[in-house]
């Protein structure tokens, strides 16, 4: 089957099969007058002018093309919702006053806990739904809500039942270092001693996670006890990943930099010798301004991050608690007003330096032949246009694997 989009006003994406950093994450191809020529799901050819033929024609009508986004950092699985926080935080407790009052991730945990797999996976397909619908072709989601074995794997599953249900290509992450669950207040270690002989060894045995992530948080873990988790995942073939300085400035880019993890996460309060240490270890960073935007906090230092050569990628960050959101669209514009990047360099965080970080960067993330045929007609003319519209979904066509969703 091959199908061919024509008449693309403009064609924008970078191009590469690894994370672009430094100047180069600016630089992307811009076509004029463009076609894309998909088979099998694969994008076959991408060229200008007149168009060869298929069996599918999609008629873009002079409008902006862009690979469909990759959302590389989502907490998709999850029961209840967690509304009734709104009411504390205007009265102003802050996140981690939340969770310690046993509320926050704890308050999803007994929620998760509560769920069939079928439901959580019911609840999240709707998600993924949306996600689709908003350009988002390409997702990361994490466990982190069972906090036992039984339901962190129950979290694993239905995440491995939407990936071969959904088009959505979902990409696994272990995130039992979340919290330390009530059960375990008094004995950290007993929780520790759980993660790295009992869940990290049944997750890698059965296939269900290829990252494993910590929350090096106050609050959460310290550096020391993420590093212990982090290097068992990696004993059992799980890459490192950690929410780090996302509060507090505990040391987490420091470790992710030590230890070469594939991305270091939200990085709010990120020192230089963490920016340093990442640089030296090859690991991006996973930008989440919807966080900042919904805590009230800071924006992380992008800028210094993309002068000392470190990968920028953005996401939403999609979770019950610090943000109910998965548009990422609105990511885009946040990466422009607050982080100050620029639009070429937002849609590289948002394709390619996002699949990168979810090791997904031979598949997807840029628009050329050989990938999947993933890709997003906008209502726009040109990229600026999808930066600086604010909060509404300018998607029009979805491709997936070369299968148009939504209007044509
Ligand atoms: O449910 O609060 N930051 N983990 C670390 C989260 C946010 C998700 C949550
Ligand atoms: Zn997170």
């Amino acid at each position: 089957m091959k199908t061919i989009v024509t008449h693309i006003g403009m064609l924008a994406t970078p191009l590469g099969r690894g994370p672009r950093k430094g100047q180069l994450q600016g630089q992307i191809q811009t076509l004029r007058d463009a076609w894309v020529l998909m088979e099998e799901g694969a994008v076959a050819q991408v060229g200008t002018g007149p168009a060869p033929g298929a069996d599918q024609t999609i008629d873009a009508r002079d409008r902006l093309v862009t690979p469909g986004l990759v959302d590389s950092h989502t907490h998709l699985i999850f029961g209840g919702w967690r509304q009734h926080e709104l009411g504390m935080k205007l009265r102003g407790a802050s996140y981690l006053d939340i969770l310690a009052q046993g509320g926050g991730i704890l308050s999803t945990v007994s929620a998760t806990r509560a769920a069939s797999q079928e439901e959580l996976a019911d609840k999240a397909g709707k998600a993924l739904d949306e996600m689709l619908s908003l350009g988002t072709t390409t997702c990361e989601a994490k466990s982190g809500y069972g906090l036992d074995v039984d339901t962190e794997l129950k979290q694993l599953r239905a995440i491995r039942e939407l990936d071969a249900r959904h088009p959505m290509d979902l990409v696994p992450t272990f995130l039992g270092a979340h919290a330390v669950p009530a059960e375990h207040r008094e004995d950290r270690a007993g929780y520790l001693r759980l993660l790295c002989e009992e869940a990290i060894p049944a997750v890698a045995a059965q296939g269900l996670a290829r990252f494993c992530d910590v929350f090096c948080e106050t609050g959460a873990f310290t550096a020391e006890e993420s590093r212990i988790v982090l290097e068992t995942g990696k004993a059992h073939g799980l890459i490192p990943k950690i929410h780090a300085d996302e509060i507090d400035p505990i040391g987490g880019s420091r470790l992710a930099g030590e230890i070469g993890a594939v991305s270091a996460e939200h990085l709010i309060v990120c020192p230089e010798e963490g920016i340093t240490a990442m640089a030296a270890g090859g690991t991006a960073a996973c930008l989440l301004p919807c966080t900042s935007f919904y805590l009230g906090a800071a924006y992380a230092p992008a800028r210094r991050m993309v002068e000392a050569g470190v990968p920028v990628a953005m996401a939403t960050d999609f979770n019950p608690g610090s943000c109910p959101c998965l548009n990422m669209q609105l990511v885009m514009s946040l990466g422009c007003l607050k982080y100050r990047l620029t639009p070429e360099e937002v849609l590289t965080a948002v394709t390619l330096n996002g699949a990168a970080a979810i090791g997904r960067a031979d598949r997807t993330g840029s628009v050329e032949p050989g990938k999947w045929g993933d890709l997003v007609i906008w209502e726009a003319e040109d990229l600026n246009y999808i930066c600086y519209r604010l909060g509404g979904n300018l998607a029009r066509t979805v491709i997936k694997k070369g299968v148009p969703y939504g209007k044509e």
